[in-house]
């Protein structure tokens, strides 16, 4: 269990370059994200939410985005306390993992990488995605949607995100507005179990005034002095 859980959003990443949720304004080729995010958006124009999560992937794999300072910082944080840090993040993108992070958990899964709905495999995806597209693994072709989980689809792993914030001693939220449940309750649930909770985002998020410390600035500034005081105390 780690002593340290830090749940990130799409802030963490806006400074590799990768826009935030709320900052498109919510719409993608006129259709709002929920509409799009949502497997009755799937259902009713596959090829559009294909679209959607290509052209994601595709600005994901360039060169111009990278790791930031602040994925970065809660990697070498994870190297100075080994087993001590979770992250568990709302971000499809593989920025913590290719800063060095090891100990990641993706609760609305990963955007390099597709789910089988004929043989319910998770294969790896660097290219585009159509409803043309066939398994890699089972042949069978169509059956190939983003291992992403949508807005009314139930997060990956919420036992192991439960058990390791009923352990944590400090909870952390890096770049998130706080407007999707169930991950915007985890700092409820860890003040509960009396952990310290600190949120670290550009401006206030909406549920700022429940945790007891609160650090405003853009990730690459807050969350480095952060990891910095935290060892600076062990
Ligand atoms: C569930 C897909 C049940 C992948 C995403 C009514 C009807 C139906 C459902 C609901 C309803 N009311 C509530 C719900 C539940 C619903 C929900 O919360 N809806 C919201 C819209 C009200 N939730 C669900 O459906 C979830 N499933 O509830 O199942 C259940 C639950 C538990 C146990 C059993 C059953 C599933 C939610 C997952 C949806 N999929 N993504 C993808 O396409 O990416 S959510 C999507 O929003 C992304 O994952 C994103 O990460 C997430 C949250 O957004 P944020 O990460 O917070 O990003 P945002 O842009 O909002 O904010 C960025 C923040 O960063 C801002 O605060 C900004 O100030 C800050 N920032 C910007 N720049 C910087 C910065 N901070 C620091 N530095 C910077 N430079």
């Amino acid at each position: 269990m780690a002593r340290i859980v830090i749940l990130t959003g799409a802030g963490i990443s806006a400074e590799s370059g990768i826009r935030t949720f709320r900052a498109v304004d919510g719409l993608w080729e006129e259709h709002r994200v929920e509409d799009v995010a949502t497997p009755e958006g799937f259902a009713a124009d596959p090829g559009l939410v294909h679209r959607f999560y290509n052209a994601r992937r595709r600005q994901l794999l360039s060169a111009e985005v990278q790791p930031n300072a602040a994925h970065r910082a809660l990697a070498r944080l994870e190297a100075a306390l080994p087993g001590e840090v979770f992250v568990v993040t709302q971000n499809i993108d593989d920025l913590h993992e290719r800063a060095g992070s090891t100990n990641v958990h993706h609760m609305h899964g990963r955007l390099l990488t597709s789910w089988c709905r004929a043989c319910d495999a998770r294969v790896p995806t660097m290219g585009d995605v159509g409803v043309d597209s066939v398994c890699p693994q089972c042949g069978v072709r169509g059956s190939l949607r983003p291992d992403v989980v949508w807005f009314g689809e139930i997060p990956y792993g919420m036992d192991v995100i439960e058990r390791e914030l009923r352990d944590c001693r400090i909870f952390a939220a890096i770049g998130t507005s706080g407007n999707v449940y169930p991950a915007a309750g985890f700092v409820q649930f860890a003040t509960a179990m009396g952990a310290h909770t600190v949120e670290l985002n550009l401006e206030a998020s909406l549920t700022h005034s429940l945790f007891r410390e609160v650090r405003q600035g853009p990730a690459t500034v807050v969350v480095p002095e952060w990891v910095d005081d935290i060892l600076a105390d062990v």
